[in-house]
C-alpha cells in the first residue's frame, strides 16, 4: 500500500528529548489506527526555509496526508483521528469530548506544565508555576479517580493526548496522585506506545551512527 500520510520529525536530537519528541503522538496514533505511514526529517540544526513553510516555528512535528499540510501536534492528532473510530467515537458526544480533553491536555495541562518544566530545570527555586501546576494535577486525579479513559469509557486520542503530556518524569513524579499514575501505567502499556517509542529511539540511535561515520 502507498503511503499517503508522513509524519515529519527532526533528522536528530540530543539525548535529553529522545523518546518525548512530539512526532511520537502521531506515530502511536497511526500505529494505533492502524494506518500506513512514513517518517520524513528535516534538520534540527541548520533550519531550511522549507521547514518554515510547513512549520512556522521551526519546530516539529507537521503531518503531510496527500496535499494537506498540518502542523500543530493536537491539530495532527485529531486530523488522524477522523480517520479511525479507535482515536475517536463516531457519535456527535463521542467527538465533542474528544476535541474537549485532546485541548484540555495542551491548553490546560501542557500550557503550565511545560513553562514549570523549563523554570524549574533552570533551577529557579522558586519556581512561580509550581502552585499552578500542582491545581491542575490535583484536578485531573479528582477526573481520572472517577473513570477509566476520558471518552466514552474506552481509549481514544483524548487519552493519548492526556497521558503523552502527563508522563514527562518531572510531572509524573510530582506528588502522590494514585489514580493518574494507574491511568499512566494503563495506557503507556498500549502496544502502539511501546512501538512508537521504540521506533522514535531507533530512529535517532541511527542518525547517532550515521553522525558517526561522517
Ligand atoms: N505546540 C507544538 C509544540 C511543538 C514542539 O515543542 N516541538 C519541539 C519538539 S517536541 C521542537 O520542535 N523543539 C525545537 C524548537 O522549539 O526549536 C506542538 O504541539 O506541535
Amino acid at each position: 500500500m502507498t503511503e499517503t500520510l508522513t509524519i515529519w520529525s527532526f533528522d536528530w536530537v540530543p539525548p535529553g528529548p529522545r523518546g518525548f519528541v512530539r512526532d511520537l503522538r502521531l506515530r502511536w496514533a497511526a500505529e494505533e489506527a492502524g494506518l500506513d505511514y512514513a517518517v520524513g526529517t528535516v534538520a534540527f540544526e541548520d533550519r531550511q526555509a522549507s521547514h518554515f513553510e510547513r512549520q512556522p516555528f521551526g519546530q516539529v512535528p507537521f503531518l503531510t496526508d496527500g496535499d494537506i499540510t498540518i502542523f500543530e501536534s493536537g491539530a495532527c492528532l485529531l486530523h488522524l483521528a477522523r480517520k479511525s473510530d479507535v482515536l475517536m467515537p463516531r457519535s456527535a458526544r463521542g467527538e465533542a469530548e474528544t476535541l474537549q480533553w485532546v485541548i484540555a491536555a495542551l491548553n490546560s495541562i501542557e500550557m503550565v506544565s511545560v513553562p514549570w518544566w523549563f523554570l524549574q530545570l533552570s533551577g529557579d527555586r522558586e519556581n512561580g508555576m509550581a502552585g499552578w501546576l500542582d491545581s491542575r494535577l490535583t484536578h485531573i486525579e479528582g477526573i481520572l479517580a472517577d473513570r477509566a479513559w476520558l471518552v466514552d469509557d474506552r481509549f481514544s486520542a483524548a487519552d493519548l493526548m492526556m497521558a503523552d503530556v502527563l508522563r514527562v518524569p518531572d510531572v509524573r513524579g510530582r506528588g502522590d496522585r494514585p489514580a493518574t499514575e494507574a491511568y499512566l501505567q494503563r495506557v503507556l502499556a498500549r502496544p502502539a506506545f511501546t512501538k512508537a517509542r521504540a521506533d522514535q529511539l531507533a530512529h535517532f540511535a541511527a542518525a547517532d551512527t550515521r553522525r558517526a561515520a561522517g
